[in-house]
C-alpha cells in the first residue's frame, strides 16, 4: 500500500461517515434552506467545528449549483476546496528538514495521546534527511516510559540520554541538550510526560522543563510539538488553549486519525488558532505518520482522488 493508500484508507472512518451522511442529506435536486441546516448540522455533528460548518454553509449557500450534476459531489468538492484553502497555510514540511543549528523540539500533551510514538516516528523521517537526532528521557515520571523511549531509540538508531525514573525531568533535559550540543547533534527531541492541561502543579512542570533549555539557549525550545488525539473530540481544543498559555505551541502533530470517525476534529482546530499542523499519526508503526499537506488530508477527507 502507497502511503497515499495507507492516508486515505486511515482516515476512511472519518471520511465514509462523512461523505455518505452528507449524501444521505442531499436528496432533493435543489439544495433549499433546510438541506442547507441539515448540513450544517451534520457538520458540526462530526466536530468540524461551529465556525468553519457555518462558513461552509454559507459557502455552498452562496455556490450556484448546477441541479443537473450530482449535488453531493459538488458539495464534495466545495468541502474539499474549503479544506485546502484553510489549511494550506498551516503546512510545514521544513519541520522535517536538515537544520544547520541545534533545533530543540519539546513535545507536549495529556497522558497516552501518543507522544513518545510520535518522538520515534519523527525520529526516523529527520534521520533520514540527514539530521544527527538525540532524544531525551524526560518522561522520568511513568515506570516504563524511559525503557519504551529506549525501544523506539533501538529501532529507528538514534541517541538517548536518560536519568533513573523518578527524577527531575528538567535536569535530564539539561543534560541531554548540553550532551547534544556538545556532540554536534543538530536535533533534539523531548519526550515529556503526559499531563492534564487543568492540572497547575504538573502545567508547573512542563515550563520548568522548557525554561531549563534557555538556559543552554536562549531560543531554546525551537519548537514546542503539542500532540492531539484525533479520538478525544472536541477535548482537543480546551488541551491547545490550556497548554498554549503556559508556553506557545509552535505545531501540532494529531495521532490515531485511523481509528476514528472523529478526523473533523482537525479543522475546528485549524480553524481556531491557524497553528501549523506537523503530521498526522495513522498507526503504532514506524513509518505510520504522514507529514501534513493540506491537499492530501482534504481528498482523504472527501475521499477524492
Ligand atoms: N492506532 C494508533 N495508535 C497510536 C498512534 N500513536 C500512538 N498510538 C498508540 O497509543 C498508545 C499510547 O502511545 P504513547 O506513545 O505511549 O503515548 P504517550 O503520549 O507517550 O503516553 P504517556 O507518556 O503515557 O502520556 C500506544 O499503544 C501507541 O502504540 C496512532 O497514530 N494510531
Ligand atoms: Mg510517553
Amino acid at each position: 500500500m502507497g502511503i497515499f493508500e495507507k492516508f486515505k484508507s486511515g482516515f476512511k472512518k472519518s471520511a465514509s461517515a462523512l461523505t455518505s451522511g452528507l449524501r444521505d442529506i442531499v436528496v432533493k435536486k435543489e439544495i433549499d434552506d433546510e438541506t442547507l441546516d441539515k448540513i450544517e448540522e451534520y457538520l458540526i455533528k462530526s466536530d468540524v467545528g461551529v465556525t468553519a460548518s457555518s462558513e461552509i454553509k454559507e459557502i455552498i449557500s452562496n455556490s450556484k449549483i448546477d441541479p443537473k450534476k450530482d449535488i453531493a459531489q459538488e458539495i464534495n468538492s466545495i468541502l474539499m476546496n474549503y479544506i485546502v484553502s484553510l489549511m494550506k497555510p498551516l503546512e510545514n514540511s521544513k519541520f522535517f528538514k536538515k537544520k544547520e543549528k541545534i533545533n530543540a523540539v519539546l513535545v507536549a500533551g495529556v497522558n497516552g495521546v501518543g507522544k513518545t510514538t510520535t518522538i520515534g516516528k519523527i525520529s526516523k523521517i529527520l534521520k533520514f534527511n540527514g539530521n544527527k537526532v538525540m532524544l531525551a528521557a524526560s518522561d522520568t515520571f511513568r515506570a516504563a516510559a524511559i525503557e519504551q523511549l529506549e525501544n523506539w531509540a533501538m529501532k529507528v538508531n538514534v541517541e538517548i540520554t536518560k536519568s533513573s525514573q523518578g527524577s527531575d525531568p528538567a535536569s535530564v533535559t539539561y543534560k541531554a541538550i548540553e550532551r547534544a550540543i556538545n556532540n554536534n547533534f543538530n536535533q533534539i527531541l523531548i519526550d515529556t510526560a503526559g499531563r492534564l492541561q487543568n492540572k497547575k502543579n504538573l502545567m508547573e512542570e512542563f515550563k520548568k522543563i522548557a525554561n531549563v533549555t534557555k538556559k543552554i539557549d536562549p531560543n531554546a525550545p525551537h519548537e514546542v510539538i503539542l500532540v492531539l488525539d484525533a479520538t478525544s473530540g472536541q477535548n482537543v481544543i480546551n488541551q491547545v488553549e490550556e497548554f498554549n498559555k503556559i508556553i506557545p505551541i509552535t505545531g501540532l502533530i494529531m495521532t490515531k486519525l485511523d481509528g476514528t470517525a472523529k478526523g473533523g476534529i482537525l479543522l475546528a482546530v485549524a480553524k481556531k488558532y491557524k497553528l501549523p499542523i506537523i503530521a498526522l499519526g495513522l498507526g503504532e508503526k514506524e513509518d505510520d505518520l504522514q507529514i501534513f499537506e493540506a491537499e492530501k488530508f482534504a481528498q482523504a477527507f472527501t475521499q477524492t482522488n
